[in-house]
Parts: C-alpha cells; structure tokens; sequence
C-alpha cells in the first residue's frame, strides 16, 4: 500500500517543519505533479459547486468502462500485471518498470492483486496527473481520451480546491475550510464526514489516490461495495441545537 508517514525535515531557511514523506517514488512524483498544478491555481469557487458536478462527472467516468474492457483482455472483469502494461502500450504511457509496480499496488486498493473498474478510474487519473511529469514519462500523446481528460481535470481541480495550503495533501483541516465556506449550518459536521471518507488508511491525511477513491463514491460508481454503505443520500439533515 501507499503510505506517507509524517516526518520532520529541515527546510531552506534552517528551521525544522512538519510534513508529509512519501514513501514511494510514485507518490513523490504524485506530490510534484500535483504541486505544479496547484500553482496555476484553480477553478471550483465552491464544495457546492463541485457536488453539483457529480452527475456530469459520474456519466463520464463511466465511460471508462469501454477503455477498461478493451484492456481486459480475458474479459474477466479486471485487469492483471501484464494486462495493464500491454495497456500502458497501446496509450503511449512510458513508466518506469517500477511506477508501474507502485501504480499498480497503490490501485489495488483492496489488495486482490487485480484492478476492478472503479480502482481503473483512480489508476487512469493519476497517469492524466502525471503525464506532463517530465521525469516519469514523455507520454507527450496525450491519452486519447478526450471526454475524460476533462473530467480527470475536474477531479485534479477539485482536489486543488481542498488543498489550501498547496502541499499536495489534503487535511482535516482544510477539509472543514473548504465545506465551511458553503455556510451551511451543518458544514462542520459534514466536513468530518467526508475527511474520514476519503481517509482510507486513517493516517490523518488525505492523498490524491485516496481522494480519488472517495470521490468515485461519491459521484456513484461503486462496483465493489465491500459493506461500506453507499453514500448517494444527501447529508441535508441539520442539528437544531
Ligand atoms: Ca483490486
Ligand atoms: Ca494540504
Ligand atoms: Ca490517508
């Protein structure tokens, strides 16, 4: 699994700052990227805004669906090793053996060596993330996929929204920032609720994957619900205290 521990380093000036380490390159790479995006700055004016996008965004998500059965080559449902690397092929996508790995294993959400559909989704959005990553990849055709490169740029964008303080992961903190300044009387409470949604590994924070995976729920696409309750009703509900 890819995880970050938080760490102390010492930055330019001498001084010692908290932060969170990557523990794979991939994720470093992931950090970078999305850094270099957060620095052009973003689009979505508010979390509202953003959830009146889901239905736009699950249509189009769904169409990944055509791409994922055209790699899955056995028709089994999901993809293997081999079965993404021919994929990686045929769209130009040049990483390392080693990204691959990771990509793979940090997908493979839950850890059935095998990727479903909806950790696809996750594992083509981070290759639309990292495709301008000078040091990964010169994957410099771009996927292909028209359609869905906007929506991959919806969900990146979405993600810099959150990500207030631009250090590429998203905290409880900014998550309550960012639902807040909605203004809706139970936003602290649904703030909560989506950070421990999108923490999977319950580290406290929240990385582009994890976020992605929540967000996929989120938007409705869920194909392998393992008892964890669909979260498609609203959270409308108020504390009158
Ligand atoms: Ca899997
Ligand atoms: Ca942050
Ligand atoms: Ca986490």
């Amino acid at each position: 699994m890819n995880k970050v521990t938080m760490g102390t380093v010492v930055v330019k000036d001498g001084s010692q700052k908290q932060m969170w380490i990557p523990e794979t390159k991939l994720e470093a790479k992931m950090v970078e990227a999305m850094q270099r995006r957060e620095a052009e700055g973003c689009t979505i004016k508010s979390f509202n805004s953003l959830i009146l996008k889901f239905p736009k965004i699950d249509e189009n998500l769904r169409k990944c669906k055509d791409i994922f059965e055209e790699f899955d080559e056995d028709s089994n449902d999901t993809i293997d090793q081999e079965e993404l690397r021919k994929c990686f092929q045929k769209l130009g996508i040049s990483f390392t053996e080693e990204d691959i790995n990771d990509l793979f294993e940090a997908c493979d959400i839950n850890d059935d060596m095998v990727i479903n559909f909806n950790e696809f989704i996750v594992l083509l959005c981070i290759v639309y993330l990292l495709k301008d990553d000078p040091a990964s990849l010169h994957a410099k055709s771009r996927m292909g996929l028209p359609n869905l490169e906007a929506t991959f740029e919806t969900l990146v964008d979405a993600f810099v929204f959150l990500d207030k303080n631009k250090d590429g992961y998203v905290s409880k903190n900014e998550t309550v920032q960012a639902i807040n300044e909605s203004g809706e009387r139970s936003s602290g409470r649904i703030a909560m609720k989506r950070f421990e949604e999108m923490d999977w590994d319950k580290n406290g924070t929240v990385n582009f994957k994890e976020f992605l995976f929540a967000f996929t729920r989120w938007v409705g696409i869920d194909d392998d619900n393992e008892g964890i309750d669909d979260d498609k009703e609203d959270d409308e509900e108020e504390d009158e205290d």
